[in-house]
């Protein structure tokens, strides 16, 4: 393992000074330590706009490098062959290798990625790299060297980081939390709309959501980042005599915004769009998000949402839901939510499969 400070420093040195990324866990070292640093790292939305920021760089003279969950290979797949590729702009990308060597030791969510990724950069023609668990600064700097020949002809390399080959960091904020507990938050939402579907997008919100409110009516979505607010479109439209009620993250709304405006063209009446906002991708170890310049209220309105709040207490939010299942839709509702605190209850995928979550959801959708 090396430590995030010598990966930054490493890379730094070679005159790689700023970084854009969307974070996994894997990279949670270096994105808090950047992050103390002013100009070092941009919190991109999604993994497109990551590859694309660097790319961007490239253009201006700078060396700029990209960090990323496997995951999120879908979304920088059309940057990097449609701009980095084509253009021949020779950035650095570090992706994380969820789901491998062995897909069952991760969750289900990775199990097609995870043997996928290294294949999948192959059909692309794209040079790649692995750094393992117990890799030091001297295997590092070995593939940093082959990574730089790469660079030299104009050539896009990734390195693939295996689980625990990057050390830790401390991330901390300056402001003081506030909000409603995360749990709290949503056994208002579910309490207060106790007929209505409920998409919880992936990561700590689907796990708190199926600790306190768990019913066949919850679709549990693991991965998707982002998609959410459009699979709840999508219910929404064909059912559309069901209050649909989409859980979402302030990290995961902003991964795809453009959803809010197709949710606003299409105007489904019964769609409530709930949003946890933490300021933070909490699931992935606590990094900023931009959430605090964005108004999802404004946002929301400004898209053709009927109505949208932010709401600051538990009796607002109660209110909001009730309100909001009164009046013709779609809904935004802002919630700012604290940090979780102690345990994270265990994913809903360790109880039950997801295709037993996809059958009990479309049976509920049946209820009269
Ligand atoms: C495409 C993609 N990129 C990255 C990830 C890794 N990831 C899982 S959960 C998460 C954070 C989600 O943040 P937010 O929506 O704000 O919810 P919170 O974790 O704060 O509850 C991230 C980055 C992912 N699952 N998919």
């Amino acid at each position: 393992m090396i430590s995030a400070q010598e990966f930054c420093d490493i890379l730094a040195d070679r005159g790689f000074t700023t970084a854009s990324g969307v974070p996994c866990s894997h990279f949670g070292g270096p994105i808090a330590h950047l992050s103390t640093q002013p100009g070092r790292y941009v919190a991109a939305p999604n993994e497109g706009n990551a590859l694309a920021v660097a790319a961007g760089a490239a253009l201006g003279g700078q060396r700029a490098y990209v960090m990323l969950q496997n995951s999120g290979l879908g979304n920088l797949i059309n940057p990097l062959t449609s701009l980095v590729m084509t253009y021949q702009l020779p950035i650095l990308t570090f992706a994380s290798l969820r789901g491998w060597p062995d897909p069952a030791t991760d969750e289900p969510q990775h199990a097609v990625m995870g043997p996928a990724t290294h294949s999948l950069l192959d059909s692309v023609g794209t040079p790649h790299y692995t750094l393992h668990a117990q890799d030091g600064t001297e295997q590092f700097t070995a593939i940093l060297d082959a990574a730089e020949k790469d660079l030299a002809e104009l050539r896009a390399p990734f390195v693939l980081v295996e689980r625990g080959a990057i050390g830790k960091a401390t991330s901390h904020s300056d402001t003081a939390p506030e909000g409603i507990a995360a749990g709290t938050a949503i056994r208002i939402v579910t309490d207060a709309a106790p007929d209505a579907s409920v998409i919880a997008t992936t990561g700590y919100t689907g796990r708190d959501a199926f600790a306190v409110a768990d019913r066949p009516g919850n679709f549990y979505m693991q991965g998707s980042m982002g998609h959410a607010s459009s699979l709840g479109l999508g219910v929404a439209l064909t059912h559309p005599e069901r209050t649909v009620i989409v859980l979402d993250g302030d990290g995961a709304a902003l991964m795809h915004l453009g959803a809010m405006s197709m949710i606003g063209h299409e105007a489904p009446a019964n769609l409530i769009h709930v949003v946890l906002d933490n300021r933070v991708h909490e699931s992935t170890g606590g990094q900023s998000t931009t959430s605090d310049t964005t108004s999802f209220p404004e946002v929301a309105l400004a898209a053709g949402y009927v109505g949208a709040v932010a709401c600051e207490s538990e009796d607002a939010l109660r209110d909001a839901v009730l309100q909001a299942q009164a009046a013709a839709g779609p809904h935004l509702i802002s919630v700012r939510t604290l940090p979780r605190t102690g345990a994270i209850p265990p994913r809903a995928t360790n109880a039950l499969s997801p295709q037993a979550i996809r059958d009990r959801f479309q049976q509920d959708l049946q209820r009269p």
